[in-house]
C-alpha cells in the first residue's frame, strides 16, 4: 500500500465523505462504535467471486480481502441482524489492512439493514444471500422471450421480502414492435410497481435514472444473462467498465458477468451488477459454473483448513454428503468446476 493510501484511509475527513459516499448510516455508525476497533477500518464489501472478496476502504482504494488467516477464523459477526459469519457483496465490514501485501482481512461483518437472498427449492430449502445493505432492487428483463410475468411476480416478492423497492425495468424496448401486450400484462399482475421501459440507444429512456439514485443509496441489479444489466450499469457510471456481450442464439446462453460488483454511479449511490439470473428460485442446473458459495460456506466448517473432503475427521462435506443435504451431484458438479479440464461425460453446463 503507498503512503498516500495508507494517509487517506486514516485521514478522517476523507474517511467521512468515503463512508457517507458509500452509504454508512447511524445503525452502521453504532454498530462500529461496539467494536473494540483501534487498529481496524470500516470497509463496504465492492466485489465478491466465490471467497475472494473486495473490500473498499476509501473513495479511491480497493483491496483484496480474505475471510480469515492462517488460524482459519471465520469472521466475527456483530450486531444481531442475520448475524452474518459470510460477507457477501454490500456489506460493511471491519477490516485489518496488510500494507505490505497490499491486502486485508476481514475480521468482522457489521449488522446489516436488509439482505436480498434467493432460495434453492428443494427439501433443504438453503438460501443464498445475493447482496446486502439494499435500497431498491432493479428486475431487469428484456422485452423479448425473457419476459414472463410469473417469473417477474418472484423476483418482486423477493425484493419485498427484503424490504427494499422493487422496481421493474423492461429493456431493449427498442426491439419491441407491438408494445400492448407488454403494457397491459405489466398493468394487471403490477399496478403498483415503478415500471419503466428503457432502451440503450434511447437518451430519453434513462432520463429517470438522474432521480433514481441519491448519496449512499444501492440499488441492486438482478435478471437473466443478456438482458443488458451490465450495459445499464456501463450508462450509470458513464464508463465502460463492465464487459457487455451479445448473448449467443444457440440456447445454452452464457454469462459475461461472473462476480458481484458493487460501483458508484455519476449520479451518485450504488448500483451492483451481477451474473445473470434466470430465476431467484434457483434450480440446480443454473448458475452452477459462477456460484458455489453454498459449497465454499460449507468448506469454512470443515475441522481442518486443508480438509481433502476424503476420510478426515471432522468434514463438513462428507457429513452433508452422507445427509443428503449435500446432493452429490452438486459436489461433483463443484469438483469439475475446479478442475475444468477433466474429462467428464457430462460436461458442465454453462447457463
Ligand atoms: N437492442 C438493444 N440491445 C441492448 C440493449 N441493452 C443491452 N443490449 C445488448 O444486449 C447484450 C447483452 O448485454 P449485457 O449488458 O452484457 O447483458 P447482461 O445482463 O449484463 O448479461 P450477463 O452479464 O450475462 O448477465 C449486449 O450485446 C448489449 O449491447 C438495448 O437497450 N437495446
Ligand atoms: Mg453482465
Ligand atoms: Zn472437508
Amino acid at each position: 500500500m503507498s503512503d498516500t493510501s495508507l494517509v487517506k484511509i486514516s485521514d478522517k475527513n476523507l474517511r467521512k465523505t468515503f463512508l457517507k459516499t458509500f452509504g454508512w448510516n447511524e445503525s452502521f455508525e453504532a454498530c462500529w462504535a461496539s467494536l473494540e476497533s483501534a487498529d481496524l477500518l470500516p470497509g463496504r464489501v465492492v466485489g465478491q467471486e466465490k471467497t475472494h472478496y473486495r473490500v473498499q476502504l476509501s473513495l479511491d482504494l480497493i483491496l483484496p480481502g480474505t475471510l480469515f488467516g492462517k488460524d482459519r477464523q471465520t469472521p466475527e459477526a456483530v450486531g444481531s441482524l442475520a448475524s452474518p459469519l459470510i460477507p457477501a457483496v454490500g456489506d460493511w465490514v471491519s477490516v485489518q489492512p496488510d500494507p505490505h501485501e497490499m491486502k486485508c482481512k476481514i475480521q468482522s461483518v457489521l449488522s446489516r439493514s436488509n439482505v436480498v437472498q434467493r432460495t434453492r427449492p428443494g427439501r433443504d430449502e438453503r438460501v443464498q444471500v445475493m447482496a446486502a445493505n439494499v435500497d431498491s432492487v432493479f428486475i431487469v428483463t428484456s422485452a423479448n422471450e425473457d419476459f414472463e410475468i410469473l417469473r417477474l411476480e418472484r423476483f418482486v416478492n423477493a425484493a419485498k421480502e427484503s424490504g427494499a423497492k422493487p422496481v421493474l425495468v423492461i429493456s431493449k424496448w427498442d426491439l419491441v414492435a407491438d408494445e400492448e401486450p407488454f403494457l397491459l400484462a405489466l398493468h394487471k399482475t403490477f399496478p403498483n410497481i415503478e415500471t419503466h421501459f428503457i432502451s440503450q440507444k434511447s437518451p430519453q429512456s434513462l432520463e429517470w435514472l438522474n432521480t433514481h439514485f441519491g448519496e449512499g443509496r444501492t440499488t441492486l441489479l438482478v435478471g437473466s444473462s443478456g438482458v443488458g444489466k451490465s450495459s445499464l450499469v456501463n450508462f450509470l457510471v458513464g464508463q465502460e467498465i463492465q464487459k457487455t456481450q451479445e448473448t449467443s442464439n444457440d440456447s445454452k446462453g452464457r454469462h459475461t458477468t461472473t462476480s458481484r460488483d458493487l460501483v458508484r454511479t455519476r449520479f451518485d449511490g450504488l448500483v451492483i451488477d451481477t451474473p445473470g439470473m434466470r430465476d431467484i428460485l434457483s434450480n440446480e442446473m443454473e448458475n452452477e459454473t459462477v456460484d458455489f458459495s453454498d459449497i465454499e460456506n460449507l468448506i469454512l466448517s470443515c475441522k481442518f483448513s486443508d480438509c481433502g473432503h476424503l476420510t478426515e475427521p471432522g468434514c463438513a462435506i462428507q457429513r452433508d454428503l452422507k445427509s443428503g443435504d449435500l446432493p452429490r451431484a452438486r459436489w461433483q458438479a463443484y469438483r469439475e468446476f475446479l478442475q475444468p479440464a477433466a474429462k467428464s461425460k457430462n460436461p458442465r453446463r454453462r447457463v
